[in-house]
């Protein structure tokens, strides 16, 4: 039967006489069917993935091109005249993640699948997930994000734990989606919930009662945490979380026939961040139940689980107080203090015990002292980590730090959401760097040739232009396709320095006000969300939201430059997005970006970097050498000094530097004041001057002048295109495939 004509029989009619509802539910059978006969990958040991997030996105596509059918399904459908590309918008994104780290986890399970490594990811079928953003009067609006009646992909299983909370137990059940290997089998993404969750809690936008856990456990991702209701809700999730998984790890092992003091020989467990933490405690506790003694217990957990950390902000480092968990897990209280007494007995050094004087829990020196294993995302992150974060913890244990710097899965960043860049490059080099992405390298002989160059910036066009109708179908907003399209998307955060991007668009707009027009029109591209309780964040998207709004509708500004904020930006916006990009900003504070991982996939489909010394940065300069990247700012080592000692004075660079001055002040100009709202836009104006804990201003100046540099180079088609090729000859490091064979040969070793 040809996939025509398997499509037609689920159908039940011709293909151009069906909807595309009913082509997208054919689609969907013909996928699970498919899925249905591919093999769980399995073997003798296991590695569990627990994360809070599982930025997965939409699913058909990558399954259709990991069943090895993609090509078909949209020439068979092209052939009727139907895009898959329409089909798709049928689907609804799972919102099960915020960010980078939410989006790597999607991204590793792609790749353990693909290397066939036996392993499962664990983590919360969050109901509403992360909200969704909207813009009301050029400020963000959060609303629920119902995803789970829109995706087809959610199995039922017969999977059901009791977990023990201090005044009752809960009894999960278990949804399973299938991730499926580029070369065939698959694994199981198990999501834990429960049957009591009611959405008829939630009121106003995102509120809803904090204290009725059982209708509310599942229903948010991160739910606001300002308060002590809210706190102790991220601790039930966390332990619902945890105690599923350490429950279904045990059983797993018991079943594979090894006895529990083998744990470590059956599973290899990776804590995504602090949020899984809870899992040490907590399966210590229950092979204490079992009969292990707590000192053989703690051995066998330290050899299992390892961690990896995402970020060297201190305040995102989780710690608990000591009475919170008493009041949502006592049966984890006991162990945590037995913990905490051998970590005290081993080291007096006050700064790596678990429980702190204020008995404040320490969830990061729980996993270090108690997994065997410690990770940074990327090699100035770990060195950082290694030389000042957790110097501590690297003088006792150096054994146990280790790098794994961040990748992304080709699959989803390259061949699905470019195929026409995909199959150019298989035009070149052939189809093998699509299991072997080291391969392509070899695209560096093109790099001089006017013929490739040519053709790569054709397909570029031809992404900027789609993008550029789809943003006037989305959000009714017309650019020019034929502008630099200048990308910052990324969660909202003040030290990736969104802000210092806006004072640069300020910048551009008093320049073209001036007389300077730039030879080719400029269009800025920002994308985030910022946390409903980060009021200086949304304070940085209302001065975004009001500069597009002034540019934009400027008549002698707006033929050469605009500024558009993308509303609700996500997974499969970045998937439109990131292949039209011309310019990739990687702008943070040197020290503070723990890796990024959309430089990568910026970098991947062409675009060129604007970026500081950071994260992963770093390692994208030394690859692709000076001259294919555009670097600015302080180096990590002149911030981390500045910081101990109290160094950096914002007011200093305002007021010695005219230029600094007259942009910060434009903040709190009439023209934006006209149109935004005054407490929003002094508050930020007052930070900027008086704190400035993100050292925007250090290094604006700089930013502003390179930026300037690289427009202008910009111009020069080849010679830009020269660097396009580079990037994407030098992306293959950046698969998840190499990263997720590293996990494995140093860590996990399955
Ligand atoms: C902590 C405490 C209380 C409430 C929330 C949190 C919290 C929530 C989410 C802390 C951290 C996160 C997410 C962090 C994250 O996404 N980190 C990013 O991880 C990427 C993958 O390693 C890196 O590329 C990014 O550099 C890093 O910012």
């Amino acid at each position: 039967m040809t996939l025509k004509e398997e499509l037609q029989t689920y159908l039940n009619k011709d293909i151009k006489n069906s909807t595309l509802k009913e082509i997208y539910d054919a689609l969907i059978i013909l996928s699970r069917e498919r899925m249905k006969t591919q093999n769980i990958i399995t073997g003798k040991r296991k590695v569990y993935y627990i994360s809070a997030e599982f930025l997965i996105g939409k699913m058909l596509s990558n399954n259709l091109i990991n069943l090895g059918i993609y090509n078909d399904v949209k020439d068979t459908l092209q052939a009727e005249g139907i895009s898959l590309a329409d089909i798709e918008e049928l689907e609804a994104e799972p919102s099960l993640g915020n960010g980078g780290l939410g989006r790597l986890a999607a991204c590793f399970l792609d790749s353990l699948a693909t290397l066939k490594i036996p392993s499962a990811g664990i983590g919360l079928n969050y109901h509403e997930g992360l909200f969704q953003q909207f813009f009301k009067d050029h400020k963000q609006d959060e609303e629920p994000n119902p995803w789970i009646s829109n995706t087809p992909w959610l199995k039922e299983t017969d999977c059901h734990f009791t977990v023990p909370f201090k005044d009752f137990t809960l009894i999960s059940t278990c949804k399973d989606i299938d991730i499926l290997g580029y070369n065939g089998g698959k694994i199981p993404l198990h999501l834990f919930d429960l049957d009591s969750v009611e959405e008829s809690v939630i009121g106003e936008g995102i509120a809803f009662d904090k204290t009725d856990i059982k209708k509310n456990l599942t229903l948010f991702l991160y739910p606001d945490d300002s308060d002590d209701d809210g706190r102790k809700l991220r601790i039930f999730q966390q332990y619902f979380m945890v105690s599923n998984a350490a429950q279904l790890i045990l059983k797993e092992c018991t079943e594979a026939g090894f006895a529990l003091n083998q744990l470590d020989q059956f599973a290899a467990i990776q804590i995504n961040d602090t949020h899984p933490s809870m899992v040490i405690p907590e399966l210590i506790r229950l092979l204490m139940a079992n009969g292990i003694d707590f000192d053989e217990a703690a051995c066998i957990v330290t050899r299992t689980c390892a961690y990896t950390n995402h970020t060297i902000l201190a305040e995102a480092l989780e710690t608990w107080p000591m009475d919170y968990l008493e009041a949502v897990v006592p049966l984890l209280v006991p162990i945590i203090r037995k913990l905490d007494a051998l970590a005290k007995e081993r080291y007096t050094d006050s700064k790596v015990a678990i429980i702190d004087k204020n008995a404040r829990v320490h969830m990061a020196h729980m996993d270090m002292h108690f997994g065997h294993s410690i990770n940074g995302v990327a090699a100035l992150h770990t060195e950082i980590l290694k030389k000042s974060e957790l110097k501590p913890f690297y003088d006792i244990y150096p054994e146990k730090f280790n790098n794994k710097t961040n990748g992304i899965t080709f699959r989803r960043w390259l061949m699905g959401c470019n195929p026409e860049l995909s199959d150019w490059i298989s035009s070149k080099i052939g189809d093998d760097w699509k299991k072997d992405a080291s391969l392509l390298s070899e695209l560096k002989k093109y790099a001089d040739d006017p013929v490739s160059i040519d053709e790569l910036q054709r397909i570029k066009q031809k992404r900027k232009v789609a993008f550029a109708e789809y943003l006037l179908k989305t959000q009714g907003i017309k650019v020019d396709p034929t502008s630099v399209f200048d990308v910052q998307v990324k969660r909202l955060h003040e030290y990736k320095r969104q802000q210092m991007n806006a004072l640069y668009a300020i910048y551009k707009y008093k320049q073209i006000k001036a007389g300077y027009i730039p030879e080719k029109p400029l269009t800025m591209i920002f994308g985030a969300k910022a946390a409903p309780a980060y009021t200086l964040a949304k304070d940085i998207i209302h001065l975004i939201l009001c500069l597009s709004e002034l540019v934009n509708n400027d008549p002698d500004v707006n033929k050469y430059f605009k500024i558009v904020m993308i509303e609700n930006y996500n997974v499969t916006k970045a998937e439109k997005l990131i292949p039209a990009a011309d310019i990739s900003e990687q702008i943070s504070l040197a020290s503070k970006e723990a890796s990024g991982t959309s430089n990568m996939k910026f970098m991947l489909n062409g675009a060129v970097t604007l970026g500081t010394l950071d994260g992963a940065n770093v390692e994208i300069a030394d690859l692709v050498g000076q001259e294919n990247i555009y670097l600015f700012g302080k180096h990590s080592d002149t911030v981390i000094d500045l910081y101990a000692k109290q160094g950096y004075v914002s007011k200093n660079y305002y007021e010695s530097n005219p230029v600094i001055k007259d942009l910060v002040d434009f903040i709190v100009s009439d023209k934006l004041l006209s149109i935004g709202d005054s407490t929003n836009l002094n508050r930020l104006y007052n930070e900027l001057l008086n704190k400035d804990w993100f050292m925007t201003l250090l290094d604006l100046e700089d930013y502003i002048h390179v930026k300037e540099h690289m427009l202008i180079d910009m111009q020069e088609a080849s010679n830009f295109g020269r660097k396009m090729i580079i990037n994407i000859a030098n992306a293959g490091f950046f698969s998840s495939d190499r990263t997720i064979a590293e996990y494995n040969q140093d860590i996990w070793h399955v």
